[in-house]
């Protein structure tokens, strides 16, 4: 089923770490449902019981050594059980998606931040979609030190420890929101960058503009 012709809307949320995306998720989830919209709310890593199971692996510390193939490899096992499982069938029955990061953050972290080739991305990409991409990409971007400041703030007042990807040096931040940007520039029809430094006042009325303009296009 091609993205024209299923009849849910598939929604995803970018952006490097700290930068809102579960807190603006709860707002997009809650802004969608005040207008009826029947909606299924997500994750990747993760999202299925297995894909759960693999984002344990994939965030745990204690795998210093996992080499980047075998991540970029999770990655697409994880994403393959949730899209086949979770995704495709609420999509097909109408339901909405909208999912807390997917294949643009393997580009992002994988591909500019680890190294990896983007073309053998792309062709994992393929093997585990097909055709499938998201129907709109909400890139919250701000600058790496003020997404790493709002993690260690989070820690410090109790919040979940760092995890194996937010332990990585600010470089790989910079080449990972770099290659998010880009790919907003290539592809301005999917994509919207909200600026995430903002106020979450500001981020939420940045979202809702962009909601209101795919709603329009989407419902007519
Ligand atoms: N990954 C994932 C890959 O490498 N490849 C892939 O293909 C995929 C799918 C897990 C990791 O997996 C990697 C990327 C990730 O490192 P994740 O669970 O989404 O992905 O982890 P994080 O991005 O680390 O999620 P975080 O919870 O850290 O960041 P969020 O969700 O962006 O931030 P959020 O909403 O929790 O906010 C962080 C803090 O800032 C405050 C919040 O209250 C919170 O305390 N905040 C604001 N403060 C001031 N102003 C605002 N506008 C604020 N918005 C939020």
């Amino acid at each position: 089923m091609t993205n024209a012709t299923r009849p849910g809307q598939f929604i995803t949320l970018e952006g490097t770490e700290g930068a809102g995306k579960s807190t603006n998720l709860a707002f997009i989830e809650q802004w969608l449902s005040q207008r009826g919209v029947p909606l299924l709310v997500t994750r990747e890593p993760g999202g299925t019981e297995l894909s759960e199971a693999i984002r344990g692996l994939l965030l745990d510390k204690h795998y210093s050594d996992m080499t980047d193939l075998t991540e970029l490899l999770l990655m697409f096992a994880a994403r393959h059980q949730h899209l086949h499982r979770k995704i495709l069938p609420a999509l097909e029955a109408g339901t909405w998606v909208v999912c807390d990061r997917f294949t643009d953050a393997t580009y992002a972290y994988q591909g500019a931040g680890r190294g990896m080739n983007p073309e053998v991305i792309a062709q994992l990409e393929t093997l585990v979609q097909d055709d499938f991409r998201p129907d709109l990409t909400l890139i919250m971007d701000l600058p790496v030190a003020t997404g790493q400041a709002r993690v260690n703030a989070r820690s410090a007042a109790g919040g979940p420890e760092v995890d194996r990807f937010e332990q990585e040096r600010t470089a790989f931040f910079e080449a990972v929101r770099g290659a998010y940007l880009l790919r907003a520039e290539a592809e301005p029809d999917r994509y919207a960058v909200i600026d995430a430094s903002r106020s979450l006042e500001s981020v939420q009325t940045q979202t809702q503009a962009v909601l209101e303009k795919a709603l329009e296009v989407w419902q007519g």
